[in-house]
């Protein structure tokens, strides 16, 4: 850690010991709410960035979806409409197997087994990324998925025919193996959904169902810690190979540092918000032993799945996970 900030620091100072340039402007969408962790944490890289590079390098978060909508952000930083921004990147599985990696139910389903996953798929997404014009520069889990309801549910079958709110495929594919009837929402417009009906239920962080106040609609959490997703905060690959190299450094140190405290920011959101839930009036607490257990069995089954889409490439990290 002394390190990373060591090179933060270092490449900040030496080019700040410049003279002041006027600097690239970027502006970097974020699809969750201001109040959320890796808002937060986003907006400290930010403003780690802009010292870091005595100003080379500003930039301005949009929280909320409120530049552009987490299913658009991808899209946008690829195509040069914005320069940086922050992505889901498993609810792009459709295009690379290898986005959903971290979204296989119980493959990885600790902070730790999160952490050693990404370190084992990092150089493959890394090149894959590249292939698409983007630069990757840090990634941050969510806190574990567990299941919302709005009644209690001991097992799969007290599932069928419940609408699920879903946010990526395998939380659709969840959905259809479960008996239940998936729609994708935007974590922005859960709120929304759930008031209207449109949607009943969700696998999420506690973190997503403390932002979005869910209690006002729902009933139950159930811890199932059946993965964590990760948010991937990725440039534009012209923009980047833009820069000078040192404005690289010390973005890539500011993108070390935000890697590092996003990690404990959500390990620490996770009991916050699941107090939150609990005091918002929520029952919160374990799923039951068969539910656990037929959710596992759905795991293997999209495991599986997975494995068969993903090819040698994807089964060559699986090992190096499970090497580890
Ligand atoms: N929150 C995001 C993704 C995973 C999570 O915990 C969401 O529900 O959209």
């Amino acid at each position: 850690m002394t390190k990373v900030i060591g090179v933060a620091v270092a490449a900040g100072l030496s080019i700040a010991a410049g003279a002041a340039i006027a600097g690239e402007k970027w502006d970097m969408p974020m699809a969750y709410s201001d109040s959320n962790f890796h808002t937060q944490n986003g907006k400290a890289f930010a403003k780690c960035v802009g010292t870091a590079t005595g100003g080379e390098v500003e930039i301005t978060v949009h929280g909320g979806g409120s530049l552009f909508k987490g299913g658009e952000i991808k899209r946008a930083i690829q195509t040069g409409q914005v320069q940086i921004g922050e992505r889901l990147l498993s609810a792009h599985q459709n295009e690379e197997p290898i986005f959903g990696i971290d979204s296989i139910p119980f493959l990885a389903s600790s902070f730790e087994a999160s952490e050693k996953l990404f370190k084992a798929v990092r150089p493959t997404l890394e090149k894959v990324l590249e292939e698409q014009s983007l630069h990757l520069l840090y990634s941050v889990p969510w806190p574990p998925q567990g299941l919302y309801f709005k009644k209690e549910v001991n097992s799969v079958a007290d599932m069928n025919g419940i609408k699920f709110r879903s946010y990526n495929s395998a939380t659709s594919r969840l959905a259809d193996l479960t008996g239940m009837v998936p729609v994708q929402v935007e974590a922005a417009e859960i709120s929304q959904a759930f008031a209207t009906g449109v949607a009943e239920s969700m696998i999420s962080s506690g973190a997503t169902g403390y932002d979005r106040k869910v209690w006002e609609h729902l009933t139950h959490f159930y811890e199932v810690d059946g993965w964590l997703p990760r948010n991937s905060v990725m440039v534009n690959l012209d923009a980047w190979e833009d820069l000078d190299e040192e404005v690289q450094q010390a973005i890539t140190g500011c993108a070390d540092l935000a890697a590092y405290s996003g990690y404990w920011r959500s390990v620490q959101y996770t009991d916050f918000t699941m107090k939150g839930l609990a005091d918002g009036g929520m029952t919160v607490g374990p799923a039951n032993e068969k539910l656990v257990g037929e959710l596992q069995e759905i795991g293997a089954t999209m495991t599986e799945e997975w494995l068969e889409a993903a090819g040698e490439e994807g089964a060559a990290v699986v090992k190096a996970y499970k090497a580890e």
